[in-house]
C-alpha cells in the first residue's frame, strides 16, 4: 500500500486528501505545527493517520521526517493560504509557502536516492502565481508574475518544482485556481458570504460587508481539486497542470446566488455593503483557468458547477445555525 506524506493535512485540502488517500487504502501521515488548534480534532476524527508535529520553518525537522516516513507520495499543501495575511506578513509566507518547499522536494530527491524507489511529490500552486494576467483563460504556459506576496512565495515553490523535475524527481505543480466547500473558513470571501447569508436568511436583518465585489474567480468544488492532485502523482511524468472549471463569477453574483439560496429573493442587495477596509492593496481583477491538459493527460474534470457549490455550502450554513439554536 501506498504510503503518503501530508503537509498542511488539517486545512480544507488536507482533510479530502486523506479520506480520498484513506478510501485508497493508503498509509497516510501528516505534518501538523504543534500549535495547530485543529490537529487534535483532525486526530480524533482520522485515528488511523499518523501526525507528525514540526513546523514547516524547521528544514532539519523536514529533512528528517522525510527521511524517517519514507513517503512514496508526499503532497506540500502547507503554507499561508491567505492571500490577505500575506501582505501583512509577507517574510512568513516566503518562508512557509516558498523555501519550505525546497526543503522537501531536496529531501525526497535524496531519499529517492538512497532507496532507489520513486517519490511521486505534488505541490499545491496557485492561480496567484499568474498575477495580473494578460491572457485569458490562464493555461500552464501562461507567465508566471505574481502581484502579491503570497503569489511570490507561491511562485519560488512552482519554480523549484520545475527545478528538481528536471534533475530527476517526479514532481508536478499543481496549479489550483479558488477551490471551495463547507470547510473553508470564513477568512475567505466564499465562506463568509455563505455563513453571513444563512444568517440574514434565518432573521430577514444583517449586513453582508465585502470588499472587491467585481473580482471575478474560477470557483470549484474542492474535492475535485485533491482528486485532480492524487491523480497527478499517479501520473506517469511529473509536469504543470492548470486545475480549474474555465467559467467565472463575481464576487457579487457569489453574493446574489447565496443570499437568494438562503431564501432573500430580490431585497439580495439591500444586504450587500462594500467596506473599503477589505479592499486590498493589489487584486487580480480576474482569473479563469483552462484545464485541458489536466482533463487529457490525467483524465479529471470538475463535477460540481458554481450553483451546486454556493447551494452545498449555504445549507451547511444553514444546517449549523439550526443546530446552534
Ligand atoms: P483568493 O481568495 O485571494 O482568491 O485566494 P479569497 O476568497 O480570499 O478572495 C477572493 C476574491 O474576493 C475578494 N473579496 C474578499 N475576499 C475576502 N477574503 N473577504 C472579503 O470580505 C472580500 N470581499 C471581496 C478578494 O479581494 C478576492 O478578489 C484563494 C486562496 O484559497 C489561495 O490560497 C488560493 O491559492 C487562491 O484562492 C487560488
Amino acid at each position: 500500500m501506498p504510503r503518503a506524506l501530508i503537509t498542511g493535512i488539517t486545512g480544507q485540502d488536507g482533510g479530502y486528501l486523506a479520506e480520498q488517500l484513506l478510501a485508497d487504502g493508503a498509509d497516510v501521515h501528516g505534518l501538523v505545527h504543534e500549535q495547530d488548534e485543529a490537529a487534535a480534532a483532525f486526530a480524533s476524527s482520522y485515528p488511523s493517520v499518523s501526525l507528525h508535529v514540526g513546523d514547516l520553518a524547521d528544514g532539519d525537522r523536514l529533512r528528517g521526517l522525510v527521511g524517517e516516513i519514507e513517503p512514496d507520495e508526499l503532497y506540500n499543501l502547507a503554507g499561508i493560504s491567505s492571500v490577505a495575511f500575506s501582505w501583512e506578513h509577507p517574510v512568513l509566507t516566503a518562508e512557509l509557502s516558498g523555501v519550505a518547499a525546497a526543503v522537501l522536494f531536496q529531501a525526497a530527491f535524496r531519499l529517492q536516492e538512497r532507496t532507489g524507489r520513486q517519490v511521486a511529490c505534488v505541490q499545491a500552486s496557485s492561480s496567484e502565481i499568474f498575477g495580473v494576467a494578460r491572457t485569458f483563460p490562464q493555461d500552464e504556459s501562461t507567465p508566471v508574475r505574481p502581484v502579491s506576496p503570497y503569489g511570490a512565495a507561491k511562485a519560488y515553490a512552482h519554480h523549484i518544482a520545475g527545478v528538481y523535475r528536471s534533475k530527476g524527481l517526479h514532481v508536478t505543480s499543481c496549479i489550483l485556481f479558488n477551490h471551495e466547500s463547507p470547510r473553508r473558513p470564513t477568512t475567505f470571501v466564499t465562506r463568509k458570504i455563505t455563513a453571513t447569508a444563512a444568517r440574514i436568511g434565518a432573521d430577514g436583518s444583517g449586513v453582508l460587508r465585502l470588499g472587491n465585489l467585481e473580482a471575478r474567480r474560477d470557483w470549484g468544488w474542492a474535492p475535485d481539486y485533491v482528486d485532480a492532485m492524487v491523480r497527478a502523482a499517479r501520473h506517469d511524468v511529473g509536469g504543470d497542470f492548470v486545475i480549474a472549471t474555465g467559467r467565472t463569477h463575481t464576487v457579487a453574483e457569489f453574493a446574489e446566488a447565496a443570499l437568494r439560496h438562503a431564501g432573500v429573493g430580490d431585497a439580495w442587495r439591500d444586504h450587500v455593503e462594500v467596506d473599503p477596509e477589505l479592499l486590498r492593496p493589489m487584486d487580480t481583477a480576474e482569473m479563469v483557468g483552462d484545464a485541458g491538459k489536466a482533463r487529457r493527460e490525467l483524465g479529471w474534470e470538475p463535477t460540481v458547477d458554481f450553483e451546486e457549490i454556493v447551494g452545498r455550502m449555504v445549507d451547511h450554513d444553514v444546517e449549523l445555525l439550526r443546530k446552534d439554536a
